[in-house]
C-alpha cells in the first residue's frame, strides 16, 4: 500500500512534469535556417543530439569537408625495403621544382629494452633528414641529406627527424625534432633549426634547440617508464613534436605536438594535444603561448593560413580527432568538419604550400605527401582530397 501511494506520488511529480514541460533546451534559438538544414524542427522537443548538433553548429556547408585518397610514388620515393622514409615537410615550389624533406634511416628497430643502447628504438631512431626534388609531384629524385645527427656529445647526436620547411625572405628555414643519445623510454626531445639561402642546401644549424619541453613534471623512480611519475606537469612535459612555422601576423608561430609524462589513454585515445610558440624573429627565441594547449586532439602538425586565420587538420588521437578545424586568431580551433570515417586523414600530411588559398578553405589539402606502412617499413606517398557525393 505504502508503495503504491509512493509511486502514485513519484508519477504526479516526475511523470506527468517531464512530458508537459519543454526541456530547457528546446527553447534555443537557433536560426530557421540551421533547423531546415539538418532536419531538426524548430519548434519540436530536442533530443541531446539534435541539441548538440545546433550548439556546436553541424549545419555548415561542404566548403570544410572532404575525403582523402592516397596514391604510390615513383623514382627514389617508391617503397624500398630496408630503408625507412616518413613524416614528410610541406612540399615548396622553387625554379619550377617541387622540393620535400623527410626523416630518412635505414634498418630493422629493435625498440627498448634490448641491453644494447647503440640498437635503434624506433623508425625514426638514428635518422636524418633528407630531401628529394620532382617536377610533377609524382616522379621524385632523392637530392641527399639536408641535415646530419651533430658529433658524439651535442645535442643532435642521436637522431634528426620529422622536419618541416618554412620558406622566408629568399630563405629556407628547416626545424625538426633532436634527441640526444641514449635513446631511452624518458628521453625528453628538443626542436632544432637549420637554415640555408637555397632548397637544395647547405642547411647551418642553430647552435642551440629552439624548443624544449616544459618542465615540471617529475618522474617516479629511476626505472626507465615513462608512466611511471610523481608528476605529469603540462600537456608538453614530455616531448615537443612536430614543429611548424608559419609566419603570421607579423610574427613566428610555431607550432607543434605535445606529449605529457605519464601519458594516459583518454575517451579519445591517445593523449596528445597542440600547443604554439610565438617569436619576433624566426629564429626565436620562441615563448609559449599562455593559451596553451590550444587543441586536446592531433597528430602530426598540419596547418595553413585562411583568411587571416589558421585552420588545422587534426588527423589522429584525441576526442576531436578526424576534424578540420578553424581558428581565426591562429589560437581558438573551433570545429568546422569531420573527416574520418569512410576514408583516414592521411598520415604526417605535408600539404603543397603554393595551393594555399583564402578563395577555398581546403585549397590547401588538393594535395600532398604523407606516409604509409608496408611489410614493416615506412615509406612516402601521395594524397588527394576530394568532395564525395551521396550514394
Ligand atoms: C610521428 C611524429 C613524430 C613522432 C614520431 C616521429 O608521426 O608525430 O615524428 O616522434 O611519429
Amino acid at each position: 500500500m505504502r508503495y503504491l501511494f509512493l509511486t502514485l506520488v513519484f508519477f504526479l511529480l516526475f511523470g506527468c512534469q517531464s512530458s508537459e514541460q519543454p526541456n530547457a533546451a528546446d527553447k534555443t534559438d537557433h536560426p530557421n535556417s540551421a533547423h531546415e538544414f539538418l532536419g531538426i524542427p524548430k519548434n519540436g522537443k530536442l533530443s541531446a543530439a539534435s541539441r548538440r548538433a545546433l550548439e556546436r553548429g553541424y549545419a555548415q556547408n561542404a566548403d570544410w569537408f572532404c575525403e582523402f585518397n592516397t596514391f604510390d610514388l615513383k623514382g627514389d620515393l617508391k617503397f624500398e625495403k630496408g630503408v625507412v622514409r616518413r613524416d614528410p615537410s610541406s612540399v615548396i615550389q622553387v625554379d619550377g621544382l617541387y622540393y620535400v624533406y623527410y626523416t630518412k634511416s635505414e634498418g630493422e628497430t629493435h625498440g627498448f629494452g634490448t641491453g644494447d643502447p647503440e640498437k635503434k628504438v624506433f623508425p625514426w631512431d638514428k635518422s636524418e633528414i633528407w630531401f628529394a626534388s620532382s617536377k610533377d609531384g609524382w616522379t621524385w629524385k632523392e637530392e641527399g641529406a639536408a641535415v646530419l645527427r651533430g658529433p658524439k656529445g651535442s645535442y643532435d647526436d642521436r637522431s634528426v627527424f620529422t622536419p618541416e620547411v618554412t620558406q622566408w625572405e629568399e630563405r629556407y628555414y628547416l626545424v625538426y625534432q633532436v634527441v640526444k643519445a641514449p635513446y631511452a623510454n624518458r628521453v625528453k626531445n628538443t626542436v632544432g633549426m637549420a637554415i640555408s639561402d637555397s632548397p637544395r642546401g647547405p642547411f647551418k644549424k642553430l647552435t642551440a634547440p629552439i624548443l624544449y619541453p616544459e618542465d615540471d613534471g617529475e618522474w617516479l623512480g629511476e626505472e626507465d617508464n615513462r608512466f611511471l611519475v610523481k608528476k605529469r606537469g603540462s600537456f608538453d612535459s614530455h616531448k615537443v613534436h612536430d614543429p611548424c612555422i608559419i609566419p603570421y601576423k607579423g610574427k613566428f608561430y610555431l607550432y607543434y605536438k605535445g606529449e605529457r609524462m605519464g601519458e594516459q589513454i583518454t575517451m579519445g585515445g591517445r593523449e596528445i594535444k597542440w600547443g604554439v610558440a610565438i617569436a619576433d624573429h624566426i629564429f626565436g627565441p620562441y615563448k609559449k603561448s599562455e593559451y596553451n594547449p590550444i587543441t586536446n586532439s592531433g597528430h602530426e602538425i598540419c596547418v595553413w593560413k585562411y583568411q587571416g586565420g589558421i585552420a588545422a587538420m587534426i588527423n589522429f588521437d584525441g576526442p576531436e580527432k578526424g576534424t578540420i578545424q578553424f581558428a581565426p586568431d591562429g589560437i581558438n580551433f573551433e570545429i568546422k568538419a569531420m573527416i574520418s570515417g569512410r576514408s583516414r586523414p592521411p598520415h604526417a600530411a605535408g600539404i603543397v604550400r603554393s595551393l594555399v588559398s583564402d578563395e577555398q578553405p581546403l585549397a590547401a589539402l588538393q594535395w600532398g605527401l604523407c606516409f604509409a606502412y608496408k611489410d614493416g617499413w615506412n615509406y612516402l606517398r601521395r594524397f588527394k582530397s576530394y568532395k564525395p557525393s551521396p550514394p
